[in-house]
């Protein structure tokens, strides 16, 4: 009850604020905060500002929903992938990823290539939650990796990063998430799904897992990650490849 009317209260404030400064002027009280969301200038603008700021805010460390085994779907939906294969990620597919690597650089301490026996001898945790398509389809499955927060503690992220920007070898679809996101107990780097390997179609070798985010910021076969003070140097500037297209970067759920 007395959390429910904080969060009442919370947004209130916040709906309050972004009001009397105009709503499109909400990008700039979020970003007096330090917590102006990469695309807030694109056309989700005041919207995903306040979303993202809220959730900082409001519930700093919520968690996805776990579920029971039982809630474990039969059949799992995995979807199409699009665009021409290039030939370095065809050639890892013929080795059946024996020899897949991630490479882990920019602002850290130590830039380091980590291979999937490398990250499982780092750690495992396992979640049963559910990825949701931002077309409205969901599923939900049990989800073994390696946490996000393990691998920051081997490569050391210098102060001034703020974002970590992940992409895939597959098709290039590359995201970002802010270090609050990376050090988050849920994120994992997945190598198995429903107590076997990560099947391909599911995004096999390794796959990015943010559970309390939208099923597109998930990016399958990532091979690099890169630690930075500032996205404008990625892409558009936006955050990821997605706010291209009118999608939003933070895509909380
Ligand atoms: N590399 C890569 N990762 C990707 C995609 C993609 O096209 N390429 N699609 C995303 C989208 S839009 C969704 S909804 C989820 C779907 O996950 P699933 O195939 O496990 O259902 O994967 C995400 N990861
Ligand atoms: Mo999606």
């Amino acid at each position: 009850m007395k959390s429910f009317s904080r969060r009442r209260m919370l947004t209130a404030g916040i709906a309050a604020a972004a009001g009397a400064a105009g709503v499109i002027a909400a990008p700039k009280v979020v970003r007096r905060f330090g917590l102006a969301a990469p695309d807030c200038a694109g056309p989700y603008g005041p919207g995903e500002a306040l979303t993202y700021a809220a959730s900082r805010i409001i519930a700093p460390n919520a968690m996805a929903r776990e579920f029971s085994r039982s809630w474990i779907s039969k059949e799992p939906f995995a979807n199409s992938l699009y665009g021409p294969i290039p030939a370095e990620f065809t050639k890892h597919k013929a080795e059946g990823f024996a020899n897949w690597k991630i490479a882990v650089g920019g602002m850290v301490m130590h830039p380091t290539e980590f291979s999937v026996p490398d990250l499982k001898q780092m750690g495992r945790s396992s979640q049963i939650t559910e990825v949701a398509c931002e077309e409205g389809w969901s599923y939900i499955a049990e989800w073994i990796g390696t946490p996000l927060a393990l691998v920051l503690q081997e490569v050391q992220p210098l102060a001034p990063a703020r974002y970590l920007v992940y992409t895939s070898m597959r098709d290039g679809l590359w995201d970002s998430i802010d270090m609050h996101d990376a050090r988050h107990p849920q994120t994992l780097l997945t190598w198995g799904m429903n107590d076997g390997d990560l099947p391909f179609g599911f995004g096999g070798p390794l796959r990015m897992r943010l559970p309390k985010q939208l099923g597109y910021r998930n990016v399958k076969y990532v091979h690099k990650m890169v630690f930075t003070d500032s996205l404008k140097g990625f892409g558009k500037g936006m955050g990821s490849a997605n706010p291209e297209y009118g999608y939003s970067w933070y895509a909380g759920i």
